[in-house]
């Protein structure tokens, strides 16, 4: 029976456990990526693991979130990651260099190798056949240090491509399709793979904007094989030793099948506040905008912005609208400057940013009050662009450069007739904003810079004998990590705090809940199913973990998030009833007897009592041989501490 391209290179990097679907492997990392925003935590853990220099083929540190430095914090943050990759054998790409995915898949992906990266959008590195995951920063300090990265053998679905893209529709709305049909959670526990016939027709930027924005599915990754046209891109790059080909098995078996016929496909948007409420143009009608933002690592790439050029020539943008534009790198905004592509957008009104995440993450370029606002990234989640109000819709760049012009939402197609879009034959290289490590030799004399805002691992104990606690909150489903913990231009800045930065957990929800979870000493969440979508960030079980939740009791959870709250050391529980979601009320009391001898018995189901109600809930625990040590011992860092050595 032949295999999957996923199944392929899994195997290839196996170090622990079978390859049987649905159980947890662990598989060797060659790359890692951090980012700042998540970077500073990461390693502080790799520190604390006191491994001297990284042990992967390639680690990267990126600086492009907490770029807007108002105030000290994040220069500070800047300098302590520069100081740390000096050191430990590290690349260094400098602000300014631009977004860690895009600078990536340009610079330093390789077909056939896998990358882990502490940013949920690592999987734009399938655009170019690399299994590329996100995970929370523990796990990639754990990988730095040599580690494996653990992950359920997933399901692979196959997405057959057929047909071309119609003018004007874009790789943008291959995935909003993807999205519409599978939705937010429809790839839990699922590797995305891309087949068939119209993967020719799509050029690496725009397989690589697919395999982006399925993180949104809640897939574990997606990946594309790596042909003539990775080929092609990777010599543009100068980087043509690197490729190989990679693909599936003609006689590959795949779980799943969806096929999409990209001839058939119109643009479409993401409406208010999902990724997956898809609808066509047609059916959103003429709507009046107030703002269009074009960039992230979704939509920022040299071939985009030669369309959105194209499109501004001539043109103003209109009177009620404001425009801003981050391209994805520095590679990208000096092609564009060299192509003249940069007076074009200047001349027509747009405001340029640097190459950062930027407002994707709401650095910035937050929405008037019930602003409408066109934006290529991959998330609007209520409340991300920083204005609660805000009404976010995901477009394609063609989309919203029109749309920019024209002042409401616009289709495409109206533009007229297309020109072809050829990438050019040499991409500009000059990695000058890179910083290399200091050597072996040199290494210990390289002194770590740290400010006063970068505090400790908060602490942690080994799992309690029984845990008997208060419900401190109760949501609904689909939580994202930007409800558990915010983001944006006022909060980022107090990521290396875990104190300071937890103030602001679950306030989305409830303004009350900091102090109230922190008043009652230890308490427990429940919320329903898809908890914890969205971003890597580990802060998002981290705050948890110091305002003193010692479980999260829910009906499903998305893969980093739990990830990340078993590597805290926070019990993650799942309902074996759903409708028992109903029987718990927050500020009930809920016990759970003997836990640390249940978890140490390998017991994956135990009831649950409600002390208020009096009512038995059962649950599932389940955590396999590795996940049940790192429980009991408190956490990845304290199992790490003693297995890595
Ligand atoms: C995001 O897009 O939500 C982020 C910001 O890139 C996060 C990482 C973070 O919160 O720092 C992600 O996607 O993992
Ligand atoms: Fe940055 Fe936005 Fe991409 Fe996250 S999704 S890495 S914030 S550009």
């Amino acid at each position: 029976m032949g295999l999957t391209l996923t199944e392929k290179i899994l195997r290839a990097h196996l170090v622990d456990g079978e390859p049987v679907k649905g159980q947890e492997i662990g598989i060797r990392i060659d790359q890692t990526l951090t980012q700042d925003a998540t970077g500073t935590m990461a390693y502080l853990e790799f520190e604390a693991m006191g491994v001297p220099r990284v042990r992967t083929e390639r680690s990267v540190a990126y600086i492009d979130h907490n770029t807007l430095q108002n105030g000290f914090e994040n220069a500070d943050d800047h300098r302590f990651i520069g100081s740390v990759a000096k050191k430990h054998g590290i690349h260094f790409s400098r602000p300014g260099n631009g977004i860690c995915h895009q600078v990536h898949l340009e610079r330093y992906g390789i077909p056939g190798k896998t990358l882990i990266g502490s940013d949920s959008h690592t999987p734009t590195g399938g655009g170019i056949g690399m299994i590329a995951i996100g995970a929370g920063g523990l796990d990639v300090a754990v990988a730095m240090g040599g580690g494996a990265y653990y992950i359920t053998y997933p399901q692979v679905v196959k997405v057959n491509l057929t047909g071309k893209l119609s003018p004007w529709v874009a790789a943008k709305d291959v995935i909003l399709e993807v999205l519409r049909r599978l939705s937010v959670k429809g790839g839990v526990g699922k590797v995305i793979e891309y087949c068939g016939e119209g993967v020719k027709t799509l050029s690496v930027p725009e397989r690589a904007t697919i395999t982006n924005m399925g993180a949104e599915l809640g897939a574990t990754t997606s990946i594309f094989p790596s042909d003539e046209i990775t080929k092609q891109f990777l010599e543009a790059q100068g980087r043509g030793e690197v490729w190989s080909e990679q693909s599936a098995d003609a006689d590959a078996v795949y779980d799943e099948v969806v096929d999409i016929n990209l001839s058939e496909l119109v643009p479409l948007a993401a409406c208010p506040h999902s990724p997956d409420n898809v609808k066509s143009c047609e059916e959103i009608g003429k709507l009046k905008i107030d703002q269009v933002c074009i960039g992230s690592c979704t939509n920022s790439s040299l071939l985009d912005m030669m369309k959105v050029a194209h499109i501004l020539k001539g043109k103003t943008v209109h009177p009620d609208v404001s425009l801003s534009i981050a391209p994805g790198s520095k590679q990208v905004l000096n092609m564009m400057a060299d192509m003249g592509l940069l007076s074009i957008m200047i001349a027509a009104g747009a405001r340029i940013l640097e190459s950062a995440c930027g407002p994707c993450i709401g650095m910035g370029q937050s929405p008037n009050s019930g602003g409408i606002s066109l934006r290529t990234f991959n998330r609007n989640f209520l409340g991300r662009s920083g204005t609660k109000d805000g009404q976010i819709y995901l477009v394609s760049p063609e989309l919203a450069a029109i749309s920019a012009v024209t002042g409401y939402l616009t289709d495409p197609r109206e533009i007229g007739e297309m020109p072809e879009f050829v990438l050019p034959e040499k991409f500009t290289v000059n990695d000058n904003m890179i910083a290399l490590p200091a050597s072996e030799e040199e290494a210990a004399d390289v002194e770590i810079l740290r400010g006063p805002n970068i505090k400790p691992y908060p602490e942690t104990a080994p799992l309690e004998a029984s845990i008997e606690a208060p419900v401190s909150l109760k949501v609904e489903d689909n939580i994202t990590t930007d409800h558990i913990m915010p983001a944006g231009a006022k909060i980022l800045p107090l990521r290396s705090n875990i104190p300071a930065i937890s103030q602001h957990c679950f306030t989305v929800c409830d303004e009350a809940f900091p102090t109230r979870a922190k008043e009652l000493g230890k308490s427990i969440i429940v919320g329903g199913s898809n908890y914890g979508q969205g971003s890597s960030r580990e802060h998002a079980a981290l705050a948890p973990l110091y305002l003193g939740i010692k479980a999260v009791l829910v009906k499903s959870f998305a893969r980093i998030h739990r990830a990340n709250l078993v590597n805290a050391g926070i019990l993650p529980l799942t309902f074996v009833n759903e409708a028992d979601y109903d029987a718990i009320s927050q500020g009930d009391v809920l016990e759970l007897a003997d836990i640390r001898a249940k978890v140490e018995a390998g017991e994956t189901q135990f009831n649950v009592i409600n002390k208020t109600t009096g009512k038995e809930i059962p649950v599932l625990c389940e955590l396999t041989g590795r996940t049940k040590d790192i429980m009991l011992a408190g956490g990845l860092l304290d199992y790490t501490r003693e297995n890595l050595k």
